[in-house]
């Protein structure tokens, strides 16, 4: 009896059963770093995900802090001590050989420096503390606060017009590039976004694609593009935002605070990172002009969307439980 072969099992598999995938965690062969075994794991950051900044932000000494150097032609994994992701970085010269070269980045940055003339910022709702960012816009798509939890693209990216379309069309490329980064390196968080579903009657409208959108932030002379220590608190929980630096600039270097450590970044390189579990800012820019783009995806957007379907799907299942009801008692 022991070797009886098992039956097979003939029943048919739930509906969107998946297969567990088994994850290459370092597709790119990136260089690793791993921080220190003092510092929170991730999983700890996640216990902690209070809305606020971190609370240690006086007794940490920014000098002492670790400085992780690029890799100028590889990425770079930051792993903390439970081995999960903390960042991914990537190289100006890495995107340049795969499609986003310089005269594509020159134009990025003229098409960037063209956008209509902004008022100096009123701070985003996304953060818990001032990021100090005096120009700055979003082009999103998400739930417009003014009409109230319908779907839709962001007023600013509407009444920028042609301009912020060309934008928008211009970055696909650095975009999409960074998408495919996304999906090999994390790909469970990148597959929410590229199998996103969108209530029904809802245009979709991805500005950033696979994120939902953007944040533009516009250095000029004196107002560089250098944050205060900030978390994008509403930020989806399980998603990076990726960051994508340009202009021509020194400095700008990205401080994770409860990491106690500071990521060297150039012009034109890419980040990956959880940016509202991270209290996070930049080191002074010391000479020029620095721009960013930070492509994310807001909690509210992807959950909104579920809240939407689960009970139009609610209200359907209930009908047919009706009509059968119906169906038996004259029967
Ligand atoms: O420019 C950067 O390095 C960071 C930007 C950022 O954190 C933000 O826009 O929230």
């Amino acid at each position: 009896m022991r070797n009886k072969k098992r039956p097979q099992d003939k029943r048919p598999k739930p509906r969107g059963s998946k297969t567990l995938r088994v994850v290459d965690t370092n597709p790119y062969k990136a260089v690793q770093v791993r921080l220190e075994q003092s510092r929170p794991s991730k999983g700890d950051l996640r216990l902690d995900a209070s809305k606020e900044i971190t609370s240690k932000l006086d007794e940490y000494d920014l000098s002492k802090f670790d400085r992780i150097s690029r890799d100028s032609e590889q990425h770079t994994i930051i792993r903390g001590r439970d081995g999960s992701i903390y960042a991914y970085h990537v190289p100006r010269a890495w995107l340049a050989r795969n499609n986003i070269t310089s005269e594509y980045v020159k134009r990025l940055v003229f098409l960037l420096e063209n956008l209509p003339p902004l008022q100096p910022s009123v701070e985003t709702k996304n953060v818990q503390a001032s990021r100090g960012i005096k120009y700055s816009r979003t082009y999103q798509f998400w739930i417009g606060s003014k009409k109230g939890g319908v779907l839709g693209v962001s007023a600013q990216y509407v009444k920028d017009g042609p301009k912020g379309k060309e934008f928008v069309e211009h970055c696909k490329l650095l975009w999409e590039t960074l998408g495919q980064v996304y999906d090999n390196v994390f790909p469970n968080p990148a597959a929410t976004l590229r199998n996103y579903q969108a209530p029904e009657g809802t245009v979709v409208e991805f500005l950033a694609r696979p994120w939902p959108g953007m944040t533009i932030n516009q250095g000029c002379e004196d107002e560089p593009v250098e944050t205060n220590p900030h978390k994008d608190s509403t930020d989806a929980f399980y998603q990076n935002s990726c960051l994508y630096a340009c202009g021509e600039f020194n400095g700008g270097d990205v401080i994770f605070w409860e990491l106690e450590s500071v990521l060297e970044m150039e012009s034109g390189d890419a980040l990956f990172v959880p940016a509202h579990l991270i209290t996070h800012s930049n080191t002074p820019v010391t000479a020029g002009i620095r721009h960013s783009l930070v492509a994310y995806a807001r909690q509210e957007t992807l959950t909104k969307n579920q809240d939407i379907r689960g009970k139009k799907q609610a209200k359907r299942k209930a009908e047919l439980i009706k009509k059968r009801n119906k169906k038996r008692k004259m029967e």
